[in-house]
């Protein structure tokens, strides 16, 4: 049976970035954007990766549609501020992580939420299909999306970083062992 996206409510520490392994408040250096509140569920599973390896990071909603001025100004002072990479969340019609992407140099990483009666194929697309000279990296619709975008952050602050290219070589591991483990038990080992 499909997994369903978590439901809960993100805390007041998991939205600032200080979870419990994080125990002097360090400056983000992702940062989580989101379209709406209604995309929290979901990317709650974004946040949990990021505080499980430990990466600083800030949480917006903000609106390409909506507040286009706040996601522009929270675009071009992005580097000022510290941060590495922006992970966009958004649904439907989704220009956010476009938007983003269009004003800052950093890695815009955009993940698809499946809302909508399109089911996020729209907002897939509109990642997808950035005219050349404006990349983002666009991630798996939904749930599966917003744990990769957690990862892909990771993957691109460890090439400077080899605290989290141990991180996410234990998480490798770790995930290739429940593979094997799952594999003797259906072979009956
Ligand atoms: C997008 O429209 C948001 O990212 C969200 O996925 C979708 C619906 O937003 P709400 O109407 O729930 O605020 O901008």
């Amino acid at each position: 049976m499909a997994k369903r996206a978590t439901r809960k409510t993100p805390t007041r520490k998991a939205l600032s970035g200080g979870g419990k392994k994080t125990k002097r408040r360090r400056a983000p250096i992702v940062g989580v954007v989101m379209g709406s509140d209604s995309d929290l569920p979901t990317m709650q599973r974004c946040l949990d990766q990021l505080e499980a390896f430990e990466i600083p990071f800030e949480v917006r909603i903000i609106s390409a549609h909506r507040t286009p001025d706040v996601a522009h100004e929270y675009a071009v002072t992005a580097v000022d501020r510290g941060l590495k990479v922006i992970i966009a969340a958004a649904g439907m019609s989704a220009a956010l992580g476009g938007m983003l992407a269009a004003c800052t140099s950093l890695p815009v990483i955009g993940v698809p939420m499946a809302v909508g009666p399109l089911g996020g194929i729209d907002a897939a697309l509109s990642k997808m299909q950035m005219p050349p000279g404006v990349p983002v990296a666009c991630m798996a619709i939904g749930a599966a999306g917003a744990t990769n975008a957690g990862i892909f952050a990771a993957q691109i602050l460890a090439v400077a970083d080899e605290k989290m290219a141990g991180r996410l070589g234990r998480f490798k591991k770790a995930q290739a062992a429940k593979v094997a483990a799952k594999d003797r038990a259906v072979r009956g080992g």
